[in-house]
């Protein structure tokens, strides 16, 4: 494995083959001096630059320098956060997440004529969106927004897609464990096109993961593909800091938990993508090593994922030993 923008702090890559090259879509770290904290605050992120590949071999092609800049959005408060991009009918979308000036997480999209940018923004944030972390998995014309992150994600701050009076609500360790969201997106791409429903991940018996299973529950860092017809959502266990994938039969689940894609990497997130480029599957994601461990300053990487003949995801260890 190797850093793919070694000058620069990157994290979360969204990679997406567009017309036929890969390009990513990451977080972009910086040192802020905003103090470490669970609720997320050191992640000070104020802008996103998008990278281009002709091939994974040879590494990053082109840095396309700032694509969206949070000074340009209108309702902005801070903390831009993992984002993604979908492509329709010529166009390109930026979904991504922002607290807003009362300092609540919203998605917001951002509008483009090439991959690269430059994104430029609606005046709004999306119509009862909440949370974090998009990830947009396009099949037959149809396009699915999944999202959502516990803690500084603010997830479980809402049921049944209202905020909750008494402002978060944990279920206790032997419930379901709160659920990550899908939604498929309007005509125009600009709005959900229905309200927003649980991504429920059972275990191989059938039953809900609790919110206990530490080890195997949705924190965040929702991502979705599909391989030999199955539907795979992977996402990061969080505290206990996995990257697992569940398998369902269609977009919507429920997904039934399959086990680990990545073990823990240096650094207190782990956050990925997985994409099909040129007859090989890769897992981009990223680990504080170059940065000496600052959780808050993490490098992009990308490794082959390998399948076995059940369809099942071979282990990648990460950093951390
Ligand atoms: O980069 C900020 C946040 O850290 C992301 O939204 C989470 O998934 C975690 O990687």
């Amino acid at each position: 494995m190797r850093y793919l923008v070694p000058n620069d702090y990157m994290a979360d890559p969204s990679a997406h083959v567009f017309n036929g090259r890969l390009y990513i879509y990451p977080s972009h770290d910086w040192e802020s001096g905003v103090q470490e904290n669970d609720n997320g605050d050191h992640f000070n992120m104020k802008d996103y630059h998008v990278f281009s590949m002709d091939d994974v071999e040879h590494g990053v092609a082109a840095d396309h320098g700032v694509a969206l800049d949070v000074k340009d959005i209108p309702w902005a408060g801070r903390q831009l956060w993992d984002g993604d991009v979908a492509h329709k009918n010529g166009k390109y979308y930026m979904y991504f997440p922002l607290k807003d000036k009362n300092d609540i997480f919203r998605f917001g999209v951002a509008i483009a004529d090439r991959p690269e940018g430059p994104f430029i923004p609606q005046p709004d944030p999306m119509r009862g969106s909440y949370s974090i972390d998009s990830c947009v998995f396009e099949e037959n014309g149809n396009y699915y927004m999944y999202f959502g992150g516990i803690w500084g994600g603010q997830l479980q701050r809402y049921k049944d897609n209202k905020a909750l009076e008494n402002g978060a609500t944990f279920p206790a360790e032997n419930e379901p464990a709160i659920c990550p969201r899908v939604a498929k997106l309007s005509d125009d791409m600009l709005q959900f096109a229905e309200e927003p429903k649980p991504v429920v991940l059972l275990d191989k018996e059938g039953k809900p993961l609790t919110q206990g299973d530490n080890q195997r529950r949705f924190f965040e860092a929702s991502w979705m593909h599909k391989y030999n017809g199955k539907y795979y959502f992977s996402y990061s266990t969080g505290d206990t800091h996995f990257i697992c994938y569940a398998t369902g039969d269609n977009p919507y689940g429920p997904f039934t938990y399959q086990g680990v894609i990545l073990t823990p990497v240096v650094g207190w997130t782990t956050h990925h993508s997985i994409v099909e480029f040129k007859d090989k599957w890769y897992l981009f994601h990223h680990d504080s090593v170059p940065s000496g461990g600052r959780t808050w300053l993490r490098s992009l990487k990308v490794t082959e994922l390998k399948y076995n003949a059940d369809g099942s995801i071979q282990t990648i260890q990460g950093s951390a030993k």
